[in-house]
């Protein structure tokens, strides 16, 4: 797939999931690294720096994906032949993809212990990360069953679902508005995130917040599953994260819309979740409070405010 069309299928969301978006992202510039042919070094940096422009423009949520951009070409630069600039960015891209997915295996390794025999717990939306959680304490013998959210409007409740019955487990089906109603019977929610900010706010799907509302009022435990590359070094800075908002047409059709002239529709499709209401968020380097947010950034993701000075200039706002 050329860089266009992936840029095209994460825009519409046919190459969807914070994670997926980013590996996505990462296999369309490696692509597009070995397709081009520049004459100079520094045709293709500029190159490279417009194509990743070009798929951070995508969806401006999940930081996941200008994470993964600039893990692969923070350092690159304009100095240097072409081959090795190339190089470089084709061993940073694969060590990306590598960690990327393995990162999402010892989430589940580390978020099922905080699943017990038994347990009921709640998923909202389609998380890769969250789902490993879930599926690697069935796989080690605990009994649980599973309440999952439709997902409005674009019902990504319905991937969740194929994935827990294709595993065998005992799955409820439920419609968004109907987790309070519910929450009594559940003894772990379990989300993943497209973004956590240095305060350790988890930025996911929207209706994540009111799920995480719910919870804490039945004392449920609230729990975050999301790879180190999900959190925000830019919040450091005070940058806040741009929450989408998506066409009307997912939510009611064009016509419709024209025969109520009175009404408009919104559609955003990420909410924040605020700290006290998170337990634990689990990465791939172990489980923490969201207090730690600030750790993880600085630790894991080797981003001071010094480091904003130094690396690949990405404008991530466009
Ligand atoms: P993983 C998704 O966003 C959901 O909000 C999900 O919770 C989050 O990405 C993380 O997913 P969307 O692309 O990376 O469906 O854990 O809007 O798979």
């Amino acid at each position: 797939m050329n860089l266009d069309e992936t840029a095209q299928k994460i825009k519409s969301m046919e190459i969807r999931g914070a994670g997926r978006i980013a590996r996505a992202a990462v296999e369309a510039l490696k692509d597009y690294a070995q397709t081009i042919k520049p004459s100079t070094s520094v045709e293709f940096y500029s190159l490279i720096n417009s194509a990743a422009m070009k798929l951070l423009a995508t969806r401006p949520t999940a930081v996941s994906l200008p994470n993964a951009i600039h893990f692969i070409l923070t350092h690159l630069s304009e100095d240097g032949t072409i081959d090795v600039q190339r190089t470089h960015l084709l061993e940073r891209a694969d060590v990306f993809l590598y960690e990327s997915k393995h990162a999402v295996e010892r989430i589940g390794e580390i978020g099922s212990k905080n699943i017990s025999d038994g347990d009921v717990i709640l998923t909202h939306c389609n998380s890769e990360a969250a789902l490993a959680c879930i599926l690697a304490a069935f796989n080690d013998g605990k009994r649980v069953e599973v309440f999952a959210t439709e997902v409005r409007p674009r019902n990504q409740g319905l991937i969740t679902i194929k994935t827990l019955n294709d595993a065998g487990i005992t799955t409820n089906y439920i419609v968004d508005s109907a987790v309070r109603y519910f929450i009594n019977d559940v003894d772990i929610v379990i989300v993943g995130a497209d973004a956590v900010t240095v305060n350790g706010a988890v930025v996911n799907k929207i209706g994540t917040a009111q799920i995480a509302l719910a919870a804490h009022e039945a004392r449920t435990s609230f729990i975050v599953a999301a790879e180190t590359y999900k959190f925000a070094p830019r919040t450091l800075l005070g940058e806040q994260i741009s929450i989408e908002e998506r066409e009307s047409w997912e939510i009611l059709s064009e016509s419709l819309l024209r025969s109520l002239p009175n009404v408009r529709v919104r559609n955003p499709v990420f909410d924040v979740t605020p700290p006290s209401y998170i337990d634990l968020i689990v990465t791939e380097k172990g489980a923490f409070p969201p207090s730690l947010a600030y750790i993880i950034i600085k630790e894991y993701l080797g981003w001071s405010i010094d480091e904003f000075h130094k690396t690949f200039q990405i404008d991530y706002r466009e």
